[in-house]
């Protein structure tokens, strides 16, 4: 019994690897898939392994894993009404061998059926990744569309070209909008916990440390005596005036006082997108702040649905953006694309991770796409 171990970067790359060294006899004995490599452990490359063995008198494989026609002799025959004979037996066995050898030829001649398996490969792997069936459908049906007849039998192409299918539909993420001369007033809204605050202190060390732009900061959140302390920690290490504003006419003149700053970033408190009475209060005060910019903070680990249901109660709000946190904890980004193709909003950055400053991106479309897909996007 020979035994090796294939490793390569996906399964039907390991599954040729096998075939060509070990012929078509050999017995998948063990398959997993691991990730190699990566940045916080986030990005890593998915690398497939099989196990194969092979026995080399050649009598173990494939073939011989078909169900021998011994088998059908074991059926409990008493019930039918035609006894089954050996002759009809071994008439089953070479249908069975013929459908086989007709398969295996259309495999090998019709490009159109390759890119089938492919398609058929690729949809169970987008939607592994939650991407939401339609939607991974429509996403295959654009790749079977463009591929390009000679390479249809590539799956690292069709994967490729999944990746650039995907990224028209996340289209660019967008930065945080300055106008040169101006304040820009950015209000952060979202459910509890998601991570505003957060965001909000790892946004201005990038603006004011990094841009070296003039940041002000205002909140809303004076629910939780904590809410306030926490920026204002933030707000001391980095140097940063600090507004806390206790009712919404106290909003505007805060807004006001910092009319030199480049940007001003607004918290506001968690609500919980289903109390309307708390939701009713956040509308007021944004309605009295009437920020440039209105971004939605999700997290990335919250079920598609209720992703979009959380932003069709805060697009009351007229939400122009979305940030993503909390990609360190999950795997499957598949979220990421649904909310944006049904939300029909742009993507700003994201955030990996709870250090301040440094777990934040504004990452490209391509590489968001690529990271939905389960690949290493280069970072
Ligand atoms: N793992 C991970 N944790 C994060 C990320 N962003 C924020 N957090 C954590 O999430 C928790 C909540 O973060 P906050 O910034 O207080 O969230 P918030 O949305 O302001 O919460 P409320 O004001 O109570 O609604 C904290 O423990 C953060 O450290 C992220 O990208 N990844
Ligand atoms: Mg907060």
């Amino acid at each position: 019994m020979k035994i090796k171990r294939f490793v390569g970067d996906s399964f039907p790359d390991v599954l040729r690897q096998a075939k060509e060294q070990m012929g078509n006899d050999a017995v998948i004995l063990h398959s997993r898939k691991y990730k190699e490599g990566g940045l916080f452990g986030l990005f890593g490359r998915q690398k497939f392994e099989i196990t194969v063995a092979m026995d080399e008198n050649g009598r173990s494989g494939i073939k011989h894993l078909a169900t021998p026609a011994s088998d059908y002799m074991e059926m409990d025959t008493s019930q039918l009404a035609v006894p089954y004979t050996n002759e009809i037996l071994q008439e089953i066995k070479q249908m069975k061998d013929m459908v086989e050898e007709l398969r295996e030829r259309i495999d090998d001649e019709n490009p159109r059926d390759i890119i089938g398996q492919n398609g058929r490969l690729l949809l169970k792997h987008l939607v592994s990744r939650h991407v939401d069936e339609k939607l991974a459908n429509r996403i295959v049906k654009t790749v079977e569309e463009r591929a390009e007849a000679g390479q249809v039998h590539d799956y690292a192409y069709i994967k490729k070209l999944c990746v650039q299918v995907m990224a028209e539909l996340i289209k660019a993420p967008r930065d945080i909008e300055l106008k040169k001369g101006k304040s820009r007033v950015v209000a952060l809204i979202g459910p509890t916990g998601v991570g505003k605050t957060t965001t909000i202190a790892k946004l201005a060390a990038k603006f004011s440390l990094i841009q070296k732009k003039k940041i002000g900061l205002i909140t809303l959140d004076t629910y939780r005596i904590a809410a306030v302390e926490q920026l204002k920690v933030y707000a001391d290490i980095m140097g940063l005036p600090l507004q806390v504003v206790y009712k919404p006419g106290d909003l505007k003149p805060a807004i006001e006082r910092f009319s030199n700053q480049d940007l001003v970033f607004i918290d506001t408190a968690g609500r919980s997108p289903r109390n309307d009475e708390q939701m009713a209060e956040l509308v007021t005060l944004l309605r009295e702040a009437e920020p440039d910019e209105v971004i939605l903070v999700l997290s990335a680990t919250t079920k598609s649905d209720d992703l979009l249901d959380t932003f069709k109660r805060f697009d009351i709000m007229k939400i122009d953006k979305i940030i993503f946190t909390k990609l360190d904890e999950t795997n499957c980004y598949g979220s990421i694309l649904n909310t944006v193709h049904s939300t029909n909003k742009r993507l700003s950055y994201v955030t990996n991770g709870q250090n301040v400053p440094d777990d934040i991106k504004l990452l490209d479309d391509i590489q968001l796409a690529q990271m939905i897909m389960g690949d290493d996007p280069g970072l």
